[in-house]
């Protein structure tokens, strides 16, 4: 399988995985990205029997509306069953970056939510050690320079993602160079800077399963 191939075969593998314990009020939290879309896809054929969803994103949102799957504000539920969504890095513990398509506080929020979080990735996505993929920061705009030096004295390098405000209204830095052996103390000291809204570590709300997609097929990680 390529690339393409594993996604799609993980996002099928999510929906297997989900089926057998849908029930007329179960609430899917649906994620962001090209692997969450393939997701949204296959959950189509589906749509009639999906009376409620959340996304942490206004294009998934979008995407879920096309195909006649209702969407509805988080805080007009009192839970979210599933959450299924792609990742940018995974290590062994299941401990996330993610971020990269810019959504990370409505994932993160889904996520906090969700009773279980079940991560579609490809093989390409699992690492030993988090850090390879610059880890996004979103920070409120009048913060940015503040933010940013904070995050140099952490030890990496961030760097203001051009052009792009998040569905929030605020901006992105990636931090590159960035190795992350103790994810969870990380992810504390970058939260605790003045100014950020959330990083994209998700170490202390992991994934509860993670489906990988290797070439020789989807592996279920628990
Ligand atoms: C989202 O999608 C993000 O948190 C992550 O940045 C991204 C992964 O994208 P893809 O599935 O396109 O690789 O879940």
């Amino acid at each position: 399988m390529n690339q393409q191939e594993m996604k799609q075969a993980v996002a099928d593998a999510a929906l297997a995985h989900i089926k057998p314990r849908l029930e007329d009020d179960t609430v899917l939290g649906i994620g962001t990205g090209s692997t969450a879309n393939l997701f949204i896809d296959a959950l189509a054929p589906l749509a009639s029997s999906i009376n409620a969803t959340v996304a942490s994103s206004e294009a998934s949102a979008q995407r879920l509306k096309s195909h006649g799957i209702p969407v509805f504000d988080l805080n007009t539920l009192d839970r979210v069953d599933f959450y299924i969504d792609g990742a940018d890095e995974t290590n062994e513990a299941l401990q996330l970056i993610k971020g990269g398509g810019a959504a990370l506080t409505r994932e993160k929020i889904v996520a906090a939510v969700a009773k279980e979080f079940v991560c579609i990735a490809d093989e390409s996505k699992r690492v030993k050690t988090l850090g390879g993929f610059p880890l996004p920061v979103e920070v409120i705009p009048m913060a940015r320079s503040h933010v940013a030096r904070q995050l140099v004295k952490l030890g990496g390098d961030p760097v203001y993602r051009e052009g792009v405000t998040t569905d929030n209204g605020n901006i992105i830095l990636d931090v590159f160079n960035f190795s992350i052996p103790q994810p969870l103390d990380i992810e504390d000291k970058i939260n605790a800077i003045t100014g950020v809204v959330t990083n994209g570590l998700f170490a202390h709300r992991p994934a509860d399963v993670l489906l990988l997609g290797t070439p020789d097929g989807v592996e279920t990680i628990l």
